[in-house]
């Protein structure tokens, strides 16, 4: 096992990250930003070296930053956690040169996974079903794209063959929005990724986003823990999620399953992972990406198998063998994750500030992952999500319950949060039917403003 671990993120994982290591008895290095000088992972670790200025960009993005400051106060493995450097296949690699652990896959899979058009090729291959769309390395060019449209017929996605997570997506519903959208959609893969490749699928409406936690270890075995539904997102920004999916049946988790576990061993992944999936109303599933880090909603996953997947992450970066436990679970209860953004529940911009008084939720079933206390100030550089409040109870209908109190008793004073937003989802009778998918928050927002007064947005 290692030794001493560099957490290479900030917030609530790099919290999440530090707890699992002091529980394995590893000591913690924080790294951070001048912004995050006075943030709870600084405090919370052994040590914290201040990695450059605000801009992530020249902190938390910095490479050669981290890698010698882990060589300099020799940490001999990093945590990515989820976002900045997670799934940057240079970092994975400047790490493994430098002879420090990457607790995550290998940087030969993170670039596999991170190149959509390529994980495609690869799933058909291996019989995971795919959905129809653009064939080979992707394409730059909207006469191609018009092609592969017509070709799949419409409505179809455009998607960047870097991208991931919803970003640089859009949704074509005839010829005329294609044309005007592939032009938008390629700048904004330009501007986020360095690349202008492309992609198209049919757009599949009415789906739920279902992902499977994966677990691999260094000799090929893997397993996985269950899925998460995923469904409820806002502009690819999700919202709250659960484990199990409400409409999972046994036999379709097992034939879920097998796919993500196919698709995790078929390229030989190793460490924690996710496969997503869409899931048709007539329990079609079709592959759309893999996800090489511990997700921010790893912790329903948590709840509901009892299996800590961030101390998983770093024994499997250590070289660990998967425990026979971790090929089969059973799926224990049911889990929701609200996630809090500081942002206005009535515009959704950002609301960054201090936080003049913090009290979260407690009790029986109710966790909260946040790095929030009385008096911190919510930097405007990074992402707006500053908690997570996980509710877990023998079954979904508690588990709303126990999340709807657990978020009316949540005190933040001092900055505006989508508290309110949530509220609202848990009341929801078709959310408490379990009945919804990709498309339900945009249904259901133009409602939420009508009824605080907010003006309603287009999107
Ligand atoms: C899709 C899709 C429908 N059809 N792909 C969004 C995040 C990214 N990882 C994959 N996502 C989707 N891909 C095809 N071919 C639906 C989603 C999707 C979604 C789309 C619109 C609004 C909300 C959504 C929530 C989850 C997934």
């Amino acid at each position: 096992m290692f030794k001493k671990l560099l957490v290479a993120n900030r917030g609530t994982i790099a919290i999440r990250i530090i707890r699992a290591c002091h529980e394995l008895g590893l000591k913690t290095m924080a790294v951070y930003s001048t912004a995050d000088k006075d943030s709870l992972h600084v405090r919370m670790a052994d040590e914290a070296i201040c990695i450059g200025p605000a801009a992530a960009e020249h902190s938390y993005l910095n490479i050669p930053a981290i890698i010698s400051t882990a060589l300099t106060y020799g940490a001999d493995a990093v945590h990515p956690g989820y976002g900045f450097l997670s799934e940057n296949g240079d970092f994975a690699e400047a790490c493994h040169r430098s002879g420090i652990a990457f607790v995550g896959p290998r940087a030969r899979h993170i670039r596999l996974m991170g190149d959509k058009p390529r994980a495609r090729r690869i799933m058909k291959r291996a019989g995971v079903p795919i959905l129809p769309g653009s064939e080979g390395t992707g394409l730059t060019e909207l006469r191609e794209a018009q092609a592969d449209a017509k070709r799949l017929g419409y409505p179809v996605l455009i998607k960047a063959a870097a991208g991931g997570g919803g970003k640089g997506m859009r949704i074509a519903r005839d010829p005329a929005e294609l044309a005007r959208l592939f032009p938008l959609a390629r700048s904004e893969s330009e501007a986020a990724f360095g690349s202008r490749t492309m992609y198209l699928e049919k757009y599949l409406e009415r789906a739920r986003h279902v992902e499977f936690q994966i677990v691999a270890d260094n000799q090929r075995k893997a397993g996985h823990l269950g899925e998460r539904d995923c469904s409820i997102q806002r502009r690819h920004q999700k919202v709250l999620e659960e484990a199990p999916c409400p409409v999972m049946t046994k036999r379709l988790r097992d034939k879920m399953g097998k796919a993500a576990v196919r698709a995790a061993q078929v390229v030989g992944y190793s460490n924690v992972g996710t496969v997503e999936f869409l899931l048709a109303p007539d329990e079609q599933f079709y592959f759309i990406e893999m996800n090489t880090r511990i997700q921010v909603e790893h912790g329903v996953t948590e709840m509901v198998t009892s299996i800590d997947l961030v101390k998983e992450s770093v024994r499997l970066a250590s070289g660990e063998p998967l425990g026979s436990k971790h090929r089969q679970v059973e799926i224990d209860g049911a889990a929701l994750e609200c996630r809090v953004y500081a942002e206005d529940p009535h515009t959704h911009l950002p609301s960054p500030g201090i936080v003049t008084n913090h009290h979260p939720p407690g009790g029986l079933g109710v966790r909260v992952e946040t790095a929030l206390y009385d008096g911190y100030r919510v930097p405007v550089h990074y992402d707006p999500l500053i908690a997570k409040v996980i509710a877990h109870a023998d079954d979904r209908a508690q588990a709303i319950r126990r999340a709807r109190a657990a978020l009316r008793e949540y005190l933040i004073d001092g900055i505006k949060t989508n508290i309110p937003l949530h509220l609202e989802i848990l009341d929801d009778a078709d959310f408490a039917a379990g009945q919804f998918g990709t498309d339900f928050l945009a249904r259901f927002e133009p409602r939420l403003e009508l009824i605080s007064g907010g003006r309603a947005r287009a999107s």
